[in-house]
């Protein structure tokens, strides 16, 4: 079926008006999420570039987390962390399928937060992007896009039904967000408001594509990292923009050398990387003001954040899956009915602790698959005293090879062992100050950091004699965490 935008409209506009939670004492849920947007690529996170205004204003009337990290820095894995509250051992997705013989689903078992919100009593929806391979479950309507999805009039598939709908992703997932929230209801809603945007390829709207034209955009001080002391991250050739990007530019001009063809894809990179996010925060500006309209701001729970970081010419990379800080932090804003108001907090936030968030605010509890812990008392400005003091990160992809599941595919002499991006599994610790990985299937190989003094992760500290003491205490740490979290298969 093909529709237009306006016909979309239209229909809805026909069922009714804004559902209202007042007067039930329980909160509306606002969820978004986008695709790849890294940390540093916001207004209010310090970046002076991009255009982020809406992002930037709902951070000034919330709490914005400085330190706010994910499990497992890839698409899948982070979408369904964020349902579960829960690492992707708990809830079964560890990659993204890619693999031959490897899709994976949330085991039915681990519960989602809609579907905990739906049994009691919220109305929920869910609209965009969704990248997991069974339908969504938990919603009394979705209306997701297949996969990645299309920039450029996009087949959705709306309650099960595919529709084609002409128009630009993010204003077409906006519209279908408007369209559930006009919907007439006593119940509290739950609307999960997923952007494909700013996902790679990135095409901005047209009316985006130009914002930055005229500008030479800053490199990132590790845009020439040369990799002298981490072998893994030397060895991931397909990271390098100027390896595996030239591609997608056939206007690349041909007389460039090595450095000139490196810097001349960053800056169309990101200029694209912008213009695309230029749309989400326009459209997320659509959405707050139609809450702001009804008069359900105040009333309702708030929260922004991306599926993972990314690399945007750090370390001369793009993508993400490593556990370094582009890759490793998300974005994080909330605004929360009596939380505190435009205020910055350093303490240490995961994607686990969404799902745990939301049922808080929604007076549902939290089912013991849950591995996070509410954010309430942080965004109330009356954090517990025992908050966590470190994060656990376990990236997967590629171990189902290490499994013995991919004998057929190794033997192809082709066959490249770490694919795709060449980044084998791995796990670490995160402290305020520093950072231990191991990646195991390297043979055995670590790295450390200190952040305080090196916080671009240029300096592999690890085998040095005088840090022996510390990397024993980290050690220490990484194997209470998977303990804690029950990660030590
Ligand atoms: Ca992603």
């Amino acid at each position: 079926m093909n529709i237009t935008r306006r016909e979309m409209m239209q229909a809805a506009l026909v069922s009714g008006v804004a559902g209202c939670s007042k007067g039930s004492g329980r909160p509306n849920i606002l969820f978004v999420m986008t695709d790849d947007h890294a940390t540093a690529h916001l207004g209010c996170y310090g970046n002076r570039i991009v255009h982020t205004p809406v992002m930037d204003r709902l951070a000034a009337g919330g709490v914005r987390f400085e330190n706010s990290f994910v499990t497992n820095s890839l698409c899948a894995p982070g979408r369904a962390t964020v349902l579960t509250g829960a690492y992707s051992h708990i809830h079964g997705i560890r990659g993204n399928s890619e693999a031959k013989n490897a899709v994976e689903n949330i085991d039915p078992s681990v519960l989602t937060y809609p579907q905990l919100l739906q049994k009691a009593g919220y109305r929920t929806g869910i609209v965009g992007k969704w990248h997991l391979s069974h339908d969504p479950v938990g919603f009394d309507s979705w209306s997701v896009l297949p996969g990645q999805g299309l920039y450029f009039d996009p087949e959705f598939i709306d309650n099960g039904t595919k529709k084609k709908i002409s128009g630009y992703a993010t204003d077409v997932t906006t519209d279908l967000a408007l369209n559930f929230l006009r919907q007439k209801s006593e119940k509290p809603f739950c609307l999960v408001y997923q952007h494909k945007a700013p996902h790679r390829p990135f095409q901005p709207a047209p009316r985006h594509a130009k914002l930055f034209e005229n500008i030479e955009l800053p490199y990132p001080a590790t845009f020439d990292d040369d990799y002298a002391t981490r072998r893994v991250a030397r060895e991931a050739l397909d990271m390098r923009i100027e390896e595996s990007l030239a591609g997608d530019y056939p206007e690349l001009p041909k007389n460039l050398n090595a450095r000139e063809r490196k810097r001349w894809i960053y800056q169309r990179f990101v200029k694209d990387y912008y213009g695309a996010i230029a749309g989400v925060d326009e459209n997320l500006g659509r959405v707050l003001g139609f809450l702001d309209e009804q008069k359900l701001t105040d009333d309702t729970l708030i929260i922004y954040t991306s599926d993972n970081g990314f690399f945007v010419g750090d370390h001369g990379w793009y993508d993400k899956r490593f556990m370094y800080e582009p890759s490793l932090r998300v974005p994080l804003i909330i605004r929360a009915p009596g939380a505190k108001r435009g205020v910055v907090t350093g303490d240490m936030a995961m994607n686990i602790d969404i799902a745990p968030t939301i049922l808080d605010y929604a007076g549902v509890e939290a089912p013991k698959t849950m591995q996070g812990r509410s954010l309430r008392g942080v965004l109330e400005g009356a954090t517990p005293v025992a908050w966590r003091k470190s994060v656990y990160y376990s990236y997967y992809e590629n171990s189902w090879l290490l499994a013995g599941k991919g004998k057929e595919a190794m033997a192809d002499p082709s066959f490249q062992f770490f694919t795709p991006h060449r980044i084998g599994p791995h796990r670490g610790v995160r402290t305020a100050g520093h950072k231990l990985i191991h990646y195991y299937a390297e043979g055995d190989y670590w790295e450390l950091f200190d952040l305080d003094r090196d916080p671009n992760e240029l300096d592999n500290l690890y085998g040095r004699p005088e840090q022996a003491a510390l990397t024993a205490t980290l050690k220490t740490e990484l194997n209470r965490l998977r303990a804690q979290y029950g990660d030590t298969a």
